[in-house]
């Protein structure tokens, strides 16, 4: 849960914030909000498929709904991956990974016919409903989602045919976890949201990786929390810009060999429309160090990666000391390790557990040009490696929420 919420949480300098909003979204908060917040475990069985929670964001209105998708069946650590769907396969850029499951679903359900999309967070879950984690095997990877429906189609690539057809991009998410707002969270209304109309529905393009022996079978879920019914007249209409190093291609990047630090840049987009920055955080693969983001080439959010044992949002339930990736607990576990190929999936390699994002950043106005820079460093931190014993494609991307003015 770390968009907006991490410990090096970056604010604009008109942001007022709320100490409490910011404490019951921190990251320990959340797990501990996490597991008090509604959350239906039942041993020994299956866990509903939709929840209503609590909301967290505690703006009025508000409903926050969990949906599971699956399950899905994680192959054992030591086994090459199945067979990849061919759209899958052309985003993913994965080759034959251990422990990996590559997939896309389409026709994915909304929390609601009609509403207005103010927050959404993935996770992962046992069929019981308890959490899955790195702490327990089972890898949030990676996952694009999209929404498809009459009209959609993505904001940045709006003129780019490789996007038309599948849709808007709206969401991206790893292991980090990190909670997408798009409204402003130092307001105590929601003053915008992302809307979802009748006939939208959802896809994705989901990775997970068992980093266990054992095959596992685990659900993936959205947290969407949302202002229900059509659009309202006093609610502004936020969008996703997914900046992404490749441009409008399929988000994989390879490395550079022999070399340890490297930096990729995305072309400029220039803004048909003026707004502010609602919130923004990067995403990359492990490896990564950072993700910035510039205006007219003005540095206005810099996300960088932390690493740890588990994932930002959840800490391994028996160890809650080892969550939120620390860095000196994480350094120093990477280095015992660093002769270990990660394809070798020792557990006890850092992955990373957070990125840290910005809120209420600042205005923009139509023509002004964004562009993003991914640094990795894996000298540092070690990237996966595919089965050939390569370094696999990396991703650079910055999803950054903003509201039309
Ligand atoms: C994976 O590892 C387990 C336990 O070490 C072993 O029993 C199994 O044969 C291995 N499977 C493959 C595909 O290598
Ligand atoms: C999509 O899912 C709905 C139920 O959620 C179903 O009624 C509909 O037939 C599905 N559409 C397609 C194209 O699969
Ligand atoms: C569309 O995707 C293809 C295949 O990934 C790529 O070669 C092409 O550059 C993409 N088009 C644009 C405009 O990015
Ligand atoms: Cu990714």
């Amino acid at each position: 849960m770390k968009v907006l919420l991490s410990t090096t949480f970056v604010l604009g300098a008109s942001a007022a914030v709320l100490p409490d909003l910011l404490n019951a979204l921190s990251g320990y908060g959340f797990l501990l909000g996490y597991l008090a917040n509604g959350n239906v475990i039942t041993p020994n069985g299956i866990a509903p498929p939709l929840q209503n929670l609590k909301v967290r964001t505690r703006l009025p209105e508000s409903k926050r709904v969990k949906l599971r998708y699956g399950p899905y069946k994680m192959p054992s650590s030591n086994a090459t991956s199945e067979a990849f769907d061919p759209f899958s396969a052309s985003i993913a850029g994965m080759s034959g990974e251990k422990g990996m499951v590559s997939l896309t679903a389409t026709n994915m359900s909304t929390p609601c016919e009609e509403c207005g999309l103010t927050m959404l967070q993935a996770g992962l879950e046992y069929a019981d409903g308890t959490q899955a984690t790195t702490g327990t095997g089972a890898w949030l990877h990676h996952v694009l989602l999209l929404a498809q429906g009459p009209g959609r189609q993505d904001t940045v690539c709006a003129n780019d045919a490789n996007w038309t057809t599948f849709g808007q991009r709206i969401f991206s998410s790893g292991n980090e976890r990190t909670a997408a707002s798009f409204t402003d969270m130092t307001y105590k209304t929601p003053s915008s949201a992302f809307q979802i109309n009748k006939g939208d529905s959802l896809a994705m393009q989901l990775e997970l990786m068992n980093l266990n022996p054992q095959p596992q079978e685990v659900y993936f879920t959205l947290d969407f929390e949302f202002l229900p019914g059509p659009r309202r007249r006093d609610v502004e209409t936020a969008t996703a810009l997914w900046l992404d190093v490749t441009g409008c291609g399929n988000s994989n990047v390879k490395l550079p060999k022999g070399q340890p630090a490297s930096t990729f840049s995305s072309s400029g987009w220039t803004a048909p429309f003026s707004g502010r920055m609602l919130a923004a955080a990067g995403h990359l693969h492990d490896g990564g160090t950072e993700v910035k983001m510039f205006k007219n080439s003005q540095l206005v959010c810099d996300s960088k990666a932390t690493y740890g044992m588990t994932n930002g949002g959840a800490a391994k339930p028996m160890e809650p000391g080892a969550a939120h990736g620390e860095s000196t607990e994480a350094e120093s576990a990477h280095r015992g390790h660093e002769k270990i190929r990660r394809d070798e999936m020792d557990p006890n390699m850092p992955h990373i557990a957070t990125m840290s994002g910005c809120a209420s950043f600042g205005i923009f106005k139509r023509g002004d040009t964004f562009h993003i820079e991914a640094s990795y460093d894996v000298g540092k931190w070690m990237p996966m490696e595919a089965a050939s014993g390569e370094a696999s494609t990396v991703m650079g991307i910055a999803v950054m929420n903003v509201v039309e003015d």
